[in-house]
């Protein structure tokens, strides 16, 4: 299925402006999606749209037990891994160096206990399976790649993660063209 895909400046506060509060997104962040005149924002539900509405493998296991834990993950990255990981950790030691930001370390120290509860609760339910919701990638693994491939990025990401089965994990997703086509620095024109 063919789509384009745009990177919005990140300096240059593009999703910031009243044209896309307006017509894309009115908390002024970033994913948000138009398939034809349908538009939606929240990374959650873009990705079950996109699982719903076009061919393709299911990214949704059939086995309820299965969709449940890929539920669970989906809404520990909204509710746990968003505000420690990707809010304080990743835009403080990876985004904001990019801009020449000044790095808030108090933040930085304050999510580290969230982040490794984060990190401790997706390796329980990782396990020894490949993804999180078993043998096949799930809506769970697309989504949380998005925010946990920033973590080793930082010394105290590094730290957390030092012999966690979730960097085989990554290193699996890392191997996946769409997880290597939305990088964080191709989503802001950074290489
Ligand atoms: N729950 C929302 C969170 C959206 C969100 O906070 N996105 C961040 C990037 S991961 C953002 O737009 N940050 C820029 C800003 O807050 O100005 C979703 O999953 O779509």
């Amino acid at each position: 299925m063919p789509y384009t895909l745009n990177a919005l400046e990140f300096g240059a506060g593009t999703h910031k402006q009243p044209q896309y509060l307006k017509a894309l997104h009115p908390f002024g962040r970033i994913p948000a999606m138009e398939h034809g005149d349908f538009r939606l924002y929240e990374a959650a539900a873009i990705m079950r749209y996109i699982d719903r509405a076009f061919p393709g493998p299911a990214l949704t296991p059939a086995d309820p037990k299965a969709a449940a834990r890929m539920d669970q993950v989906m809404n520990i990255v909204d509710w746990y891994v968003m505000p420690s990981i990707s809010s304080k950790i990743g835009f403080n030691r990876v985004v904001k160096p990019i801009f020449g930001l000044p790095v808030d370390e108090a933040a930085v120290a304050e999510a580290v206990p969230a982040a490794r509860t984060c990190v401790a609760a997706l390796e329980d339910i990782l396990a020894d399976k490949p993804y999180f919701a078993g043998e096949a990638v799930s809506l769970a693994d697309l989504m949380a790649v998005a925010h946990l491939d920033l973590l080793p990025m930082s010394p105290e990401g590094a730290d957390i993660l030092a012999g966690s089965p979730l960097l085989g994990w990554l290193a699996r997703m890392a191997e996946r063209p769409g997880v290597q086509k939305t990088t964080m620095q191709k989503m802001m024109n950074r290489r």
